[in-house]
């Protein structure tokens, strides 16, 4: 297994759209076994093949509150999404120290492939829900801070950018 390297925010590969994946396979079971690692080392809840510079339509979430709950959506797709929508504070791995409100749909079913290739219809509310919500932007190309409004936006990127640069400094 091993750690991947997380896309910061404002990379503009982060706004590529993901292809489905085409079989799950030796590379896929790889891949996934890498996000989790990568998930858990940083203290997340989700991550999205977009944010490790994948461009496949796979997600990983863990939102219990022993990390023992793995779940793997591949080629995930939202069914049916309530009428009933939820404003609560996101975070996100490739923002780090930004955690600002979302408007989403309070409960969601998600059709995916699991990690052995079988086909599952999985019912989300609360935490789960905002979370496939926010990784499954991640697959089109949206990062959460792109529903903020523009000035909050470039303040964002701008105080990411310095950031980056501190840290490229010698
Ligand atoms: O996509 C990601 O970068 C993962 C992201 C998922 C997420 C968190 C909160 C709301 C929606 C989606 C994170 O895990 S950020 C980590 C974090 O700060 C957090 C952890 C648990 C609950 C809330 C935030
Ligand atoms: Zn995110």
């Amino acid at each position: 297994m091993a750690l991947l390297p997380i896309l910061r925010y404002p990379d503009p590969r982060l706004h590529k759209v993901a292809q489905p994946v085409q079989a799950v396979d030796a590379r896929i079971r790889a891949l996934i076994a890498d996000m989790f690692e990568t998930m858990y080392e940083a203290h997340g809840i989700g991550l999205a093949a977009t944010q490790v510079d994948v461009h496949e339509r796979l997600i990983v979430i863990d939102v219990s509150e022993q990390r023992n709950e793995p779940m793997v959506l591949i080629n995930p797709e939202i069914t049916w999404g309530s009428a009933e929508r939820l404003r609560g504070d996101e975070g996100c791995l490739s923002v780090p120290g930004v955690y600002d409100g979302v408007e989403r749909a309070a409960a969601v079913t998600v059709s995916a492939l699991d990690g052995e290739g079988q086909s599952r219809s999985i019912p989300a509310e609360g935490l789960l829900a905002v979370c496939i919500q926010h990784e499954m932007d991640h697959l089109m190309g949206k990062v959460f801070v792109d529903y903020l409004s523009p000035l909050k936006r470039n303040r964002i990127k701008s105080k990411l950018l310095k950031q980056l640069r501190e840290e490229a400094r010698p």
